[in-house]
């Protein structure tokens, strides 16, 4: 029986639903099973470096971990494409979900698609460390269910404006660590990392926040730290 299933009432049917009411910052070791994969979503406004950092994240994950990789695309599945013909992980690693729909729907509403994909990989090459579940990008609103992933990043880039953490929205307010990419195009656009760091710090509390240039660190230490804390 898949960990989700549940026996409810006298007749003990089985049924299956994802958990929007489990805390979303409890400690890991309440949200899941200790033997399963760190399931981590990762969304963020379209080209503020999901991919990039996801790729940065397998290639050095993957030297000690088992890693795994779902991507959501809302048409097409040029991510799981640039990742393999990235060769960042080998390809029965690799799934990619076609949402059809808006990006959200997809992790947060009717996330099964992406459970199937995520129990295909568990199923074709046995236990894994981390699997990484990259969103569609959209907007400042998308944010994952709690019955997909056990935790959530969410990466917004310094080229939108210095203003995008002051704007707010789920992803920026809540997500389990905040990434702000893209901070060797700062002196390009103008950008201040002060006053995104001071606006970051304002919005989520005591959640953590990094910098990060994936040109100028590949292996996104910040991050691949974060998630080693984690399995
Ligand atoms: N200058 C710069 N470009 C980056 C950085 N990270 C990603 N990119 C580029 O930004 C573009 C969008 O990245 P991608 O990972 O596809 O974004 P996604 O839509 O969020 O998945 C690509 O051309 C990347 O090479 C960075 O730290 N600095
Ligand atoms: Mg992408």
């Amino acid at each position: 029986m898949h960990p989700e299933d549940h026996t409810h009432g006298p007749d003990e049917t089985p049924h299956t639903h994802p958990h929007p009411d489990v805390d979303p910052h409890a400690p890991l070791a309440d949200v899941r099973d200790a033997r399963r994969a760190v399931r981590i979503g990762i969304g963020g406004p379209v080209g503020s470096g999901k991919t990039a950092l996801v790729a940065a994240l397998c290639r050095t994950l993957s030297a000690d971990l088992s890693v795994a990789v779902v991507t959501n695309d809302i048409y097409t599945t040029e991510d799981a494409d640039f990742l393999l013909r990235n060769g960042v992980l080998p390809a029965e690693r690799i799934r990619a979900v076609e949402t059809g729909c808006c990006p959200h729907t997809a992790i947060r509403d009717d996330i099964s698609a992406n459970l199937d994909a995520i129990e295909e990989l568990e199923d074709s090459l046995g236990p894994l460390d981390v699997v990484l579940v990259e969103s569609g990008g959209d907007n400042l609103t998308a944010t994952f269910s709690k019955g997909l992933i056990d935790r959530q990043i969410f990466v917004v880039d310094v080229a939108g404006g210095d203003k995008v953490p002051r704007k707010g929205g789920p992803g920026v307010t809540t997500a389990d660590l905040l990434v702000i990419n893209k901070t060797d195009l700062a002196p390009l656009v103008g950008a201040d990392l002060g006053v995104m760091d001071r606006d970051a710090a304002a919005r989520r509390g005591t959640l953590p926040t990094v910098f990060l240039s994936l040109v100028e660190d590949p292996t996104a230490k910040p991050v691949q730290e974060w998630v080693r804390s984690l399995v």
